[in-house]
């Protein structure tokens, strides 16, 4: 694991909305976790803790979080890899037909994605288009896409990285940026970015999980120190007003809990705003303020749940893993309590997460094949955003003697 910098690590500022300036208010402390992709070679290894401290913006409706750490040690190398999913591959199917339908995506395109990881949509998206290219600061992530055969630039995406991809690819006609706007303690740079490159007729899409739905859900594992942002549309149509760009379009998404799905033109090409926007912003006002008021009880009563249905299992004599190493998972166990005095092993896909341990937890993460060599009776779903999938294919392979315990939005098994 890429060693992190514990003392340079973190940078507030002040207590201002990282996207209009306005004054902010706490609204959530999940105390100080360590960060939510740091996972360890020793179950005691220390990889740090850091505040986790959600703020929101009464001028913007952004949400926040309150310290953020380097974008370098978040990056440098890291661990997550999109996995393969069917979910996310009916996603990418669905977003490039709606986007086709706007006129966005034509077999001309030129498609740069941000935060492109291992190029899972990229790779989707390919056949079909005129050239895609993908940029990500993740050395180790990139290398892993290069070896697809996919064309990927190593870097942090900015107004000096576009200029650089300009200069060596051309002028994308869509700008793609999924899961990644929130990863930045500045979205502006990224929005300045996109705004330089852009060809004048260009799209840019912008994917994140839904600040509404993350606090309707209950879903407070989404907050770790890799999401500096929980988006609502009025704060993501202010950022890009700051930059010449119009948000003409916004859809939800189901993918990771629920995601919301911008569209930009720049305002020079006068493209139309669909209804979408003000209705969004409507349900925004009108719902936000009673949602950010009762999130901290509800995240509190889960915490409790979840360590009472635990400790009752156990005292039962019931065996409890986890299923998904994923960084809300990390959220999740850390914030409630959870080790592995509870948990025995956490199961994942993903190789280079095995053989691992969860930050602070000390869990060991195990393949399926070595975690199913003896199932346990009951997995909690820490890739609950998986869950049909992932709970089809478990009792395909084991069979339905093992229960799941589902964390959000409320404690239960299925
Ligand atoms: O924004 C982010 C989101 C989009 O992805 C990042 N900051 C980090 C990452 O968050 P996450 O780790 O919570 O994402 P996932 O996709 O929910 O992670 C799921 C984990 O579960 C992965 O480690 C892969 C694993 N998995 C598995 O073992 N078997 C997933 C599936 C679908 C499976 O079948």
């Amino acid at each position: 694991m890429h060693p992190l910098n514990k003392d340079a690590a973190l940078s507030a500022d002040g207590a201002s909305c990282r996207i209009c300036g306005s004054h902010v208010r706490p609204i959530l402390d999940l105390g100080s976790l360590p960060p939510a992709n740091a996972f360890v070679r020793e179950p005691n290894e220390d990889p740090g803790r850091f505040r986790l401290l959600i703020e929101s913006c009464d001028s913007c409706a952004n949400i926040q979080l309150h310290d953020c750490m380097s974008i370098v040690d978040l990056y440098d190398r890291y661990a997550y890899e999109t996995p393969d999913s069917r979910m996310l591959t009916t996603h990418y199917q669905e977003l490039g037909t709606w986007l086709t339908a706007l006129g966005a995506l034509t077999p001309d395109t030129f498609v740069l994605e941000v935060g492109s990881n291992v190029g899972a949509f990229l790779l989707h998206l390919k056949s079909s288009v005129r050239r895609v290219l993908g940029i990500d600061p993740a050395r180790n992530i990139v290398a892993i896409a290069q070896a697809k055969g996919l064309e990927t630039v190593c870097d942090f995406f900015d107004e000096r990285s576009a200029d650089a991809i300009r200069r060596a690819y051309g002028v994308p006609e869509l700008i793609i940026a999924r899961h990644c706007m929130a990863h930045n303690p500045d979205p502006h740079r990224m929005i300045a970015g996109a705004a330089r490159l852009l060809s004048d007729a260009g799209t840019l899409v912008i994917e994140n999980a839904y600040a509404l739905k993350t606090l309707e859900s209950n879903e407070f594992d989404q907050i770790y120190h890799e999401h500096m942002f929980y988006f609502t549309v009025r704060a993501m149509r202010t950022l890009l007003e700051q930059h010449d760009l119009r948000l003409t379009h916004v859809r939800m998404a189901k993918v990771h809990g629920g995601s919301v799905v911008f569209i930009a033109r720049r305002r020079a090409a006068h493209a139309p705003i669909e209804t979408s926007v003000p209705e969004f912003e409507a349900r925004e006002q009108e719902t936000l303020p009673m949602l950010l008021g009762r999130f901290a009880e509800n995240v509190a009563q889960t915490r409790e749940q979840l360590r009472e249905l635990v400790a009752r299992l156990r005292a039962e004599g019931k065996r409890v893993c986890a299923y998904g190493a994923s960084a809300k998972g990390n959220t999740l166990l850390n914030y409630v309590g959870l080790t592995h005095r509870e948990i025995e092993y956490c199961i994942d896909t993903t190789p280079g997460k095995q053989g691992r341990y969860l930050p602070l937890s000390g869990i060991p993460i195990l393949s399926e094949e070595r975690g199913f060599g003896h199932p346990p009776d009951f997995l909690l779903l820490t890739a609950w955003n998986y869950r049909d999938e992932i709970i089809a294919r478990i009792r395909e392979r084991v069979g339905s003697s093992i229960r799941f315990i589902l964390p959000i939005p409320r404690v239960h098994i299925v």
